[in-house]
């Protein structure tokens, strides 16, 4: 009995985190640390990305999103390329296309003021 109420607690837990579904990905590469988030759970079609950019030197960047999935059986390679919009304190925010269900590359191309260029590479995954 104190298992399942036990069980019962934790599933109950574990619901109300995947209500909060906020996205929310952090990613440490190439010497850029970086939060990758979405208001809503990713999903096969339309995502409204939003990426903070952790310091100064990316306040005023060019950022650019590209997500990829190779080519699977009967499946060919899908991609998405989006110029995210500058919303301020370091964030970017763009939409792309998630057509599939799956792992996807998810490739952020940053060109800093000062001409710097930045590539980040995660997976999204849904
Ligand atoms: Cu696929």
């Amino acid at each position: 009995m104190k298992t399942l109420t036990k069980a019962f607690i934790i599933t109950l837990l574990g619901a109300t985190l995947l209500q909060a579904a906020a996205f929310t990905q952090n990613i440490h590469s190439h010497g850029v640390s970086a939060t990758v988030s979405s208001n809503q759970a990713l999903s096969a079609g339309s995502n409204t990305i939003v990426v903070k950019l952790n310091g100064a030197q990316y306040k005023d960047a060019k950022v650019k999103l590209r997500a990829f999935m190779p080519a699977m059986p009967g499946m060919p390679a899908m991609k998405s390329m989006a110029k995210a919009t500058n919303i301020g304190n370091g964030k970017y925010r763009a939409r792309l296309n998630l057509a599939m269900a799956g792992t996807w590359q998810l490739f952020i191309y940053i060109t800093t003021k000062n001409g710097e260029h930045k590539r980040v590479k995660t997976f999204l995954n849904f």
